[in-house]
C-alpha cells in the first residue's frame, strides 16, 4: 500500500517525501511464558529476561528522546527488561544517527514542543520520520505528530499528521482522564499489534485524537472511548500508539518493534475486551518498623500496631517481593503508600525510592505512590518543594503520585478564598505531569447524625443506620494518617480537588479499612456521582463478592484491597475470576 506524502510544518525539514508500508516478516509471540489459571491468562515472570530473550541479531541499541519532563523511567526497564541497551538524545544530530528511536512524550503538549523547537529537535524528529526511520512515538509522542492540539493552545505541534489533538468530552458521563485497560479496533496490519488482538492495553490521558478522512491512511488502531479516537499509528517503519506499550502485553508491541526481522509466527490472540476494564488494585502500606526495616503493614481502622505486649507494627511481608507476586497474580496496579511520610520526610527515607526504582524494573503495571508529597525545610534549613518530592517519586519509578494531608489543606483553602493560586502541590505537580499522574487519597471517617441539617457538609442517607439508630452520616476528611479530623467533608473535598487538578480519588474509609465487610457503598456512590474523574473504592473488602458490590452499585472505576491480598485470604486471581464470571469486564 502507498501512503500519501508526509506534510511537515517543521519549517527547514527535507521535501515532503512518499513513504511505502515496509511489510516486515511476521514476527513472535510475548517472550515471557504467562501463569495461568482456569481460562485466564496473566503476563508474567518476574526475573530479568537479559539471560533468556533472543538478542536483536543485529545493533541492541535503542536510541531513546527524553526530554526530561516526566517518568520515562518504565519505558526504560522496559526496554532494558527485553534484551536493549539505551542511548540518550543528547543533541538533534543523535535523533538523525539513531537507527531506532522511542520517543515517550510526556508532560503537557505544549511544554513539550516548546523543548523540543527550541533545542533543534523538532527538526530532527520529522527529518527522521520522513525518511521513514524505525520511530516508536508513545502517547504525547503520538499526539506531538499531528497539527495542533488544544491543550492549552491551540499549540502547534509537529504537523505530520493531518488532525487536532483535543480534550475527552466528560459531559457524556465518561471520566476524563480516561485511566485503564481498554480494547483495541485493529484497522490495518500494524504488525507491531499483532499480538494485542482482543486484549486490553493500558491508556491514561485526557487529550485524544480523532479519525478523519484526512488521517485514516495513518490510523492503524482506533479506541472507544465515548468516542472512537486513534490508538495507534502506523506508516512504514513509523510506528505511534496512545497507550502505553511498556505496561504487560504492550511490551510485546515494544518487542515486535525492537526485533522487527525476527521470524517467529504471530501468536493466537487470548481474551476478550471489549471497552474499559473495571480495575483490581493491590496496595501496600509500607512504614519502618521499630527494627528500621521497611516493611509491608496493615492496619485496623488505621492502627498497624499488634495488640500484643510489644506493641510492634505488623509485618505482613517485604514491598518488593509483594508488588511483583501481585503483578503476577494479575493486579491491574499497585499502589505503595508510605503511610508515615507525613512526618518522615521521604526524600529522607531512600529505601522507599529503592523499593520503587527496584519494583519497577519487574512490575509492568502502573504503579502509584503517596506518602509525604508537601514542601519540607530540613534541619540545615534546605528547602524542598512538593514538586521536588513528587518528581523524585516519577524519577524512581513511580507512574502516579498520591497527594493525602496536603490535599486536604489545599483544598480547605481553595473552598474558603475562592482562588486558585496555583502553587499548592496538587496544581504544580498536575501542571507540570498532567492531571492523570495526580491522585488524591482522602482518608475519611464516618460521622453519625440523626439530622442530615445538622452538619454544613453533604450528609448521606445510610443504607445501615450508625449504632444509635442514626440514618443519616458526613464523612469527615483526616489527616496525618486519620490521627487528626478536619473541618470538610470528603464530598467537598473531591470536588474542589477535582477542581485543582486531580486525576483521580483514592476513595478510604477508616471506618471499614481492615474490617473486611465490604466497601463502603454509601460513600462510593456519593463521591463517584459527584466527580468525573476516576474514583478507586478502598478500604474494606474481604470476599469476591464485594467486588462486584461496589462495581454494580456505584460508579467506582477500580477497587482496591490490601489485606485480603496480604494474609492470600483471597487472591487477585480469584477477584477476577468472579468479576468476569459475573459478567464485569477485568483485564485478563
Ligand atoms: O498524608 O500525603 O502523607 O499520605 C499518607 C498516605 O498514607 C495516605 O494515602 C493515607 O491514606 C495513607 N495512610 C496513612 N496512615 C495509614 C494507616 O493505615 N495508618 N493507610 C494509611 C491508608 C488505607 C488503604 C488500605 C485500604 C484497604 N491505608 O490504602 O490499603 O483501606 O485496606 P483493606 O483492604 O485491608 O481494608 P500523606
Amino acid at each position: 500500500m502507498e501512503a500519501p506524502p508526509f506534510s511537515s510544518s517543521c519549517s527547514s525539514s527535507p521535501s515532503s517525501s512518499t513513504a511505502r508500508l515496509l511489510s516486515s516478516p511476521s514476527s513472535s509471540s510475548l517472550l515471557f511464558r504467562r501463569n495461568s489459571f482456569s481460562k485466564i491468562h496473566y503476563s508474567a515472570k518476574f526475573k530479568s529476561p537479559r539471560n533468556l530473550s533472543i538478542r536483536a541479531s543485529g545493533d541492541s541499541v535503542v536510541t531513546l528522546l527524553d526530554y526530561g519532563a516526566g517518568n520515562v523511567r518504565s519505558v526504560r526497564n522496559a526496554i532494558r527488561y527485553l534484551g536493549f541497551d539505551i542511548k540518550d538524545v543528547q543533541t538533534p544530530e543523535d535523533i538523525l544517527k539513531a537507527d531506532r528511536l522511542v520517543f515517550p512524550g510526556v508532560g503537557a503538549f505544549a511544554a513539550a514542543m516548546d523543548v523540543l523547537n527550541k533545542n533543534g529537535m523538532a527538526e530532527a524528529l520529522c527529518s527522521y520520520i520522513e525518511k521513514d526511520r524505525p520511530f516508536l512515538g508513545i502517547c504525547l509522542g503520538l499526539q506531538l505528530l499531528f497539527e495542533s492540539s488544544e491543550e492549552n493552545g491551540p499549540v502547534n505541534g509537529l504537523g505530520l499528521i493531518p488532525g487536532v489533538v483535543g480534550r475527552f468530552d466528560s459531559s457524556n458521563g465518561f471520566r476524563v482522564p480516561h485511566i485503564g485497560w481498554n480494547a483495541l479496533q485493529i484497522k490495518n496490519d500494524s504488525e507491531i499489534l499483532d499480538d494485542i488482538g482482543n486484549r486490553h492495553v493500558y491508556f491514561v490521558h485526557s487529550y485524544r485524537a480523532m479519525p478523519s478522512d484526512d488521517n485514516k491512511e495513518w490510523i492503524s488502531s482506533t479506541c472507544n472511548y465515548g468516542d472512537n479516537f486513534i490508538a495507534s499509528i502506523r506508516r512504514g517503519n513509523v510506528h505511534a500508539v496512545q497507550f502505553h506499550p511498556e505496561k504487560n502485553v504492550g511490551l510485546s508491541i515494544l518487542r515486535r518493534f525492537l526485533y522487527p526481522k525476527s521470524a517467529m509466527a504471530k501468536k493466537p490472540t487470548e481474551g476478550k475486551a471489549s471497552k474499559l476494564a473495571k480495575r483490581v488494585i493491590a496496595c501496600l502500606d509500607v512504614r519502618a518498623n521499630d527494627k528500621g526495616d521497611l516493611v509491608v503493614t496493615k492496619g485496623d481502622q488505621y492502627d498497624v500496631r499488634e495488640h500484643t505486649e510489644e506493641n510492634e507494627v505488623r509485618n505482613l511481608g517485604k514491598p518488593v517481593e509483594l508488588a511483583g507476586q501481585y503483578y503476577i497474580d494479575g493486579a491491574d496496579e499497585v499502589s505503595f503508600l508510605n503511610i508515615t511520610g507525613f512526618r518522615d520526610f521521604p526524600l529522607g527515607d531512600l529505601p522507599m525510592l529503592q523499593v520503587l526504582r527496584y519494583t519497577s524494573e519487574n512490575v509492568f503495571v502502573p504503579l502509584t505512590v503517596g506518602g509525604g508529597i508537601r514542601d519540607f525545610t530540613d534541619a540545615n534549613g534546605r528547602h524542598y518543594t512538593s514538586l521536588e518530592v513528587a518528581s523524585e517519586y516519577f524519577r524512581s519509578g513511580a507512574d502516579k503520585i498520591s497527594i493525602g494531608s496536603d490535599a486536604v489543606y489545599a483544598a480547605e483553602e481553595y473552598l474558603r478564598t475562592g482562588v486558585k493560586t496555583g502553587k499548592t502541590s496538587l496544581e504544580q505537580i498536575s501542571r507540570v505531569y498532567g492531571n492523570q499522574a495526580v491522585v488524591v487519597s482522602i482518608d475519611p471517617r464516618r460521622v453519625y447524625l440523626k439530622n442530615p441539617n445538622d452538619v454544613e457538609f453533604k450528609a448521606v442517607k445510610l443504607e445501615n443506620p450508625g449504632p444509635n439508630g442514626e440514618e443519616y452520616a458526613w464523612y469527615q476528611c483526616t489527616v496525618n494518617g486519620g490521627r487528626e479530623g478536619r473541618p470538610i467533608g470528603a464530598y467537598e473535598l473531591a470536588k474542589a480537588v477535582e477542581e485543582l487538578g486531580a486525576g483521580e480519588i483514592l476513595l478510604n474509609c477508616i471506618d471499614c479499612d481492615g474490617q473486611g465487610k465490604g466497601f463502603d457503598i454509601d460513600l462510593i456512590k456519593l463521591i463517584s456521582d459527584a466527580v468525573s474523574i476516576p474514583v478507586i473504592a478502598s478500604s474494606g473488602a474481604g470476599a469476591v463478592e464485594h467486588f462486584t458490590e461496589v462495581f454494580r452499585k456505584t460508579n467506582a472505576s477500580a477497587a482496591l484491597a490490601a489485606g485480603i491480598f496480604h494474609r492470600k485470604e483471597v487472591p487477585v486471581q480469584s477477584v477476577k475470576e468472579h468479576l468476569l464470571k459475573e459478567g464485569i469486564e477485568v483485564r485478563i
